[in-house]
């Protein structure tokens, strides 16, 4: 019995799966149904359909439904309802559909997951939406730029039919449905209970204000971390719970407990504070705490916010009654280095001498490997942190040179080679463009086409090996600038990319003619060779550049671990472990 918690918004809380017989019948008629394979995106919606977490909801939403929901927030039924809820798919898929089909949702691997009973398909005005929802078209709002740029052109309406919820097999124990979580609470007797939606790890600050929520309205406290899809360039989730589970110890016992949301979160602002607080009200939350900038997406290019701070207070106020939960506001937390407290910066003393460190100084700090003040997080927190971004000269890095045949790269990228390794600390690898034409591209020859895909290759290891924390050096002609970029976009995310160009002149590098091949691609033996027959096109944005007509090897490594020591990809004692040393556990 969970009588005694907070309705589910709509009174009825959904489960969408079917019965077990259904699911046999479900299972054998889908051989005759289209599939569709659900995106990231789509897996998480999906999943709170079928939970129940976007209770009323039993389905992707009709058009009227959707119309009415970006204008007036509000289903056509006349509830409450800020976020359209679709399923977007191709303009060929949508074209293939016709209502009364019946569409097998697939996750990445191919399990169905649920049944689509198709009603409507529309090709919805896109820009209007993100006008209506999100108040803006700047497509630097990162709920705008996904309507825009990765949401597929048609919208399928229809009731859904669960087979099964996505799999997940991280942190079980903390992925609680809707249903589950009310079990949980009334078994534990809660009641009352304040909900804490957050996508990033959380300081002293929010321990402060949430121990300070929780104890104002006299309530349980549930940490409600989204774990779908959050702001991109958030910590990832796999770091983030592990902080949150690290926070836990810091509570009074017993008050407090961790779940996890898959929710896709579109960074909304106002509209998705409201939409947070169904979801929490339908996971049986009396309460909801509202900070500064709830789902806030930053700001415009020109530094304005999008929303103003406490936009989303002001409309979740205007609706808290109506929707069935208490808001519990609070303003930003500083701290108050001389009482060395926490408290809302409306209540700071006249005067008064106030820290904060913000998200940018924090990652500053982490890369370069500077302390992180236990006032700012506790050491728990920080060392979690610490594990996961090393400063810079811990972290994976490649080299990834380009240049004419004969203009160095090999020789350098040897001697560079054998400098990590005296220095130590990371394992090396040479993707030298030889040796990986002889094992990695050998069935490749020198069409644009093939060189690509040849740069690719080296570009997806060097990756790999940049995100396990090692040192690729790569050493291709790479004479085309889109593909160089395309490697630079893999692997800068996962550590350090460093462009050397080689621009020693094809003059030098067709004297040198070490291999003789200058010779034969001038006497026509060797077609589309690099420099003669073939173009190379010279970047604009290495981050080192070297002409090695009068230089040595050994001068030109030189010059690129100095740029390498400058950008912090060398620790400061030049042995690749500097000064900092990771906490121990
Ligand atoms: S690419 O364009 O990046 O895929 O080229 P890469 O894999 O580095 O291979 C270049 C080496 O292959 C030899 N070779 C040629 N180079 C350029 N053009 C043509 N047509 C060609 N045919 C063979 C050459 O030895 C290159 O090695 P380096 O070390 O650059 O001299």
């Amino acid at each position: 019995m969970t009588d005694h918690l907070n309705p589910p918004y709509g009174r009825e809380l959904v489960n969408l799966l079917a019965s077990s017989e259904r699911k046999a019948e479900l299972q054998a008629a889908s051989r005759e149904w289209p599939t569709w394979d659900l995106s990231p995106r789509q897996l998480c919606d999906l999943e709170l359909l079928l939970s129940g977490a976007f209770s009323p909801l039993r389905g992707y939403m009709s058009r009227g439904d959707y119309e009415s929901v970006c204008c007036k927030m509000r289903l056509r039924s006349g509830l409450l309802w800020p976020i359209p809820i679709n399923l977007d798919v191709t303009e060929e898929f949508a074209l293939s559909l016709a209502p009364g089909s019946k569409v097998a949702l697939r996750d990445p691997e191919g399990v169905m997951l649920a049944v689509l009973s198709v009603e409507e398909i529309w090709n919805p005005d896109r820009m209007a939406e993100a006008e209506m929802v999100y108040g803006t078209t700047n497509l630097h709002h990162p709920g705008v730029a996904h309507i825009l740029e990765q949401t597929n052109p048609w919208y399928v309406a229809g009731r859904l039919q669960g087979i099964q919820p996505p799999i997940h097999y991280d942190f079980r124990s903390l992925r609680l449905t809707p249903a589950e979580l009310r079990g949980e609470f009334t078994r534990l007797g809660w009641r009352r209970i304040v909900a804490f939606q957050t996508r990033n790890p959380m300081h002293r600050a929010h321990q402060e204000l949430t121990l300070r929520a929780a104890k104002k309205v006299e309530a349980d406290l549930l940490i409600h971390p989204s774990v779908g899809m959050t702001k991109p360039g958030d910590v990832e989730y796999y770091v983030r719970v592990r902080c949150y589970q690290a926070l836990l110890a810091k509570f009074p016992r017993d008050t407090v407990k961790l779940a996890l949301l898959p929710l896709a979160m579109r960074m909304g602002g106002p509209r998705e504070a409201l939409w947070h607080a169904i979801i929490r009200k339908n996971h049986g939350c009396t309460h909801f705490i509202v900070g500064r900038d709830h789902a806030g997406p930053g700001s415009d290019e020109n530094g304005k916010p999008f929303y103003a701070p406490y936009a989303a207070q002001e409309l979740l106020r205007k609706h808290q009654d109506e929707i069935g939960i208490t808001m519990v506001p609070f303003n930003m937390m500083v701290y108050l280095a001389d009482q060395d407290t926490y408290v809302p910066d409306s209540e700071v003393p006249e005067g008064a001498k106030t820290s904060n460190i913000s998200g940018t100084e924090l990652r500053r700090r982490l890369a370069e490997g500077r302390e992180i003040p236990t006032w700012f997080t506790f050491p728990e927190v920080a060392r979690e942190l610490q594990r996961n971004y090393p400063p810079r000269h811990h972290q994976g890095l490649t080299v990834f040179f380009t240049g004419l045949s004969g203009s160095g790269k090999s020789t350098i990228a040897n001697v560079l080679r054998v400098k990590f390794l005296e220095m130590g600390g990371r394992p090396v690898t040479l993707l030298d463009g030889d040796i990986v034409r002889k094992h990695l591209s050998s069935e490749l020859g020198f069409s644009r086409e093939h060189r690509d895909i040849n740069i690719r290759r080296i570009g997806f290891v060097a990756s790999e090996i940049t995100k396990n924390g090692g040192i690729a050096i790569c050493a291709p002609i790479a004479p085309y600038d889109a593909i160089r970029k395309e490697v630079r976009e893999l692997i800068q995310p996962q550590g350090g990319f460093i462009l050397v160009h080689l621009s020693t002149p094809l003059e030098v590098c067709e004297s040198r003619d070490r291999k003789g091949l200058y010779a034969k691609a001038r006497a026509g033996l060797i077609k589309q060779f690099t420099g003669i027959s073939d173009p190379y096109e010279c970047p604009t944005d290495a981050e080192v550049v070297i002409d090695t007509t009068d230089l040595s090897p050994e001068e030109a490594a030189q010059e690129i671990f100095l740029h390498l020591e400058k950008e912090g990809f060398i620790g400061v004692n030049g042995d690749g472990m500097s000064s900092f040393e990771p906490v121990s556990d």
